[in-house]
């Protein structure tokens, strides 16, 4: 089997089809899907997120390593399906109300993917309404929220207060993010946690669940 320094090689220079062969060789000698995910895929993308926390690669390699990871992911997935294996929770991720940006919000959902989650992305300029809905129908364990602009993290505050009276939260955790989001701002508006960049989001998404 490909080791977890072959497949972060590979992610790391957005290698697509060298993740794709690592993938395809280990199902072809018998290695469970979940062992792949867990032994290469997943830990060769926690390296990624530790390069970029110590400032040794930028956000474009980050994006690149997310792009390749999605590729494998798309492969693995059908046979993880099939040999009945759980995801390690569901989350509902999107950006809130007035806001476009998608950029940091589609590789936090990568991020949450490749350590193991459901993600259903509910895409930009989300209104309040739409994620009761989708909470309702879909009983996630998360909501994550993304905003880039000062004005929108406002709605953030909103859409969380009123999805809390609505009772909507009760057995959901949430976790905000996004450029102008801090750890203080996270607090006041009662978030349950705060994701710095797509890599700290995605394992503090496994602390709120407890998952070591
Ligand atoms: Co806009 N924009 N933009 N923009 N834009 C910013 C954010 C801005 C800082 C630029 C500036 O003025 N210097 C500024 C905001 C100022 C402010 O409010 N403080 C700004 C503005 C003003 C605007 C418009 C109002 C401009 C106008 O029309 N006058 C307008 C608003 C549109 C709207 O949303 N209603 C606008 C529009 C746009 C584009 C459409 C052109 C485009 C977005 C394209 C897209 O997303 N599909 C755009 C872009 C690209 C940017 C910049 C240049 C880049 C943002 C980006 O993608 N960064 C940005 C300036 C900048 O940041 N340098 C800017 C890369 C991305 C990987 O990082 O999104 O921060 P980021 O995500 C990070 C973390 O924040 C975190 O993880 C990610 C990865 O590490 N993170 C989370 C994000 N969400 C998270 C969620 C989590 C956890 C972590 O948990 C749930």
């Amino acid at each position: 089997m490909a080791t977890a320094q072959e497949y972060f090689e590979a992610l790391v220079e957005g290698n697509q089809d060298m993740v794709k062969t690592y993938i395809g060789d280990d199902l072809n000698v018998g290695t469970p899907p979940l062992k792949i995910l867990n032994t290469g895929l997943i830990p060769g993308m926690e390296m990624v997120g530790q390069k970029f926390r110590d400032a040794e690669i930028y956000i474009p390699e980050v994006l690149m390593a997310a792009r390749a990871m999605h590729a494998g992911l798309d492969l693995l997935k059908p046979k993880l399906m099939e040999t009945g294996a759980k995801p390690a929770g569901k989350i509902v991720i999107g950006t809130v109300k007035g806001d476009l940006h998608d950029i940091g919000k589609n590789l936090v959902a990568m991020m949450f993917e490749g350590l193991g989650f459901q993600v259903i992305d509910m895409g930009v300029d989300v209104p309040t309404e739409k994620f009761e809905e989708v909470i309702k129908a879909q009983k996630p364990d998360i909501l994550a929220l993304s905003s880039l602009l000062t004005t929108t993290m406002l709605e953030m505050k909103s859409t969380i207060q009123f999805l809390k009276k609505r009772g909507v939260l009760d057995d959901v955790k949430t976790i905000v993010g996004g450029a102008p989001v801090t750890q203080e701002f996270a607090d006041e508006i009662e978030a349950d946690a705060y994701g710095k960049d797509a890599v700290s989001g995605a394992e503090k998404a496994k602390e709120l669940l407890g998952i070591t």
